[in-house]
């Protein structure tokens, strides 16, 4: 047996705890006023959440990648770019369709506050405004927004991240891997044989079998690895600060630990296997190269026999 990794098991635990839902609410301010962006966030800071203000609209959609937060809170008029304008873009972007956009304007036109809403945003609150309104008119609308975020990017039967959303967390960590020159190591993992499973044990087996597997990944990888469900029995690993050498161990001992599982079927137990392959940066400059060769070393585990692992 390997010794453990301590730092995996907290990890683990951590996960397992879901202390991820219970993380304070971030709320992202745009205000060319920096003196009332910063009233904001000390209020939303001191109401226990995460705020962040920006002053140049600009910032905007860069700000909303990096920071991540559950609601943001725009200002209506600003030089450079109006809020109604900024709505309407973040609105046009799919990932951000259920994030809330609430307007905080002096406007007291009921005709400019319709229109700003019909843009998209979801409430129009007027400045002044005292500390315990703006608490009380985003809280609990921004819970809402994460748990709704929750099921748009998780997969419905493992609770995995779905297709769409682990390609995203993954573009985002290749930049990353790229601007601090660390390496990077992603897995492709399709489960051996799944159509005979199905055949023999029934679907809901099956379904049981990519449960089970799920658990066992979440119980393996660390918080900061991202783990989808690529297709339906294909999954996708991503593996930041980590080698091919590092990855390659790792994904080995998953293999060897479902390998190990047994599941119950109609007529007793059986075991499934697994293949993988495996690539990363730097010895692949771009996330389609890197896809591609862990796809290729994929079917080369598949061509020399199943349950195995190949870089
Ligand atoms: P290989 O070892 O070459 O990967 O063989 P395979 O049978 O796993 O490959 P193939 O791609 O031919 O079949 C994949 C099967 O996975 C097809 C489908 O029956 C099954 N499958 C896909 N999604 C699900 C799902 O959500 N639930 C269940 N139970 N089965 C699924
Ligand atoms: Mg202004
Ligand atoms: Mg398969
Ligand atoms: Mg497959």
């Amino acid at each position: 047996t390997k010794p453990v990794d301590a730092g995996r098991l907290i990890d683990a635990i951590d996960r397992l705890t879901g202390s991820e839902e219970n993380q304070p609410l971030r709320v992202l301010i745009v205000d060319d006023d920096a003196d009332f962006g910063q009233q904001c966030v000390q209020s939303l800071e001191a109401a226990g959440m995460i705020a962040r203000a920006i002053a140049d609209p600009r910032e905007t959609l860069e700000q909303l990648q990096a920071f991540q937060p559950d609601l943001v809170i725009l200002d209506m008029y600003m030089p450079l770019c109006n809020g109604k304008e900024l709505a309407s873009i973040i609105r046009q972007q799919d990932r951000y369709v259920a994030l809330p956009i609430v307007f905080l304007s002096a406007e007291t036109n009921r005709q400019q506050q319709q229109s700003a809403l019909s843009l998209g945003a979801d409430d129009f609150l007027a400045k002044p405004i005292s500390p315990s309104e703006l608490v009380a008119a985003i809280s609990a609308r921004a819970q809402r927004a994460r748990h709704i975020r929750r099921f748009l990017i998780r997969d419905s039967l493992t609770g995995l991240l779905n297709h769409q959303a682990v390609e995203e967390e993954l573009a985002r960590e290749f930049a990353r891997a790229e601007r601090l020159n660390q390496p990077l190591a992603i897995a492709i993992i399709d489960l051996d044989h799944f159509k005979r499973i199905n055949d023999s044990y029934g679907h809901v087996v099956g379904d049981q079998v990519l449960r089970s597997f799920a658990r066992l990944l979440q119980q393996r990888l660390r918080k900061s690895d991202l783990i989808g469900r690529h297709g339906g029995e294909e999954f996708l690993i991503a593996l930041p600060n980590t080698s091919l050498v590092e990855a390659r161990t790792l994904i080995d001992t998953v293999r060897s630990s479902f390998a190990a599982l047994r599941h119950y079927g109609p007529a007793g137990m059986f075991s499934v296997t697994l293949s993988a392959g495996i690539a990363g940066y730097p010895q692949h400059r771009s996330q389609i190269g890197m896809m591609q060769a862990a796809d290729q070393a994929l079917y080369q585990a598949k061509r020399e026999g199943r349950n195995r692992v190949v870089v």
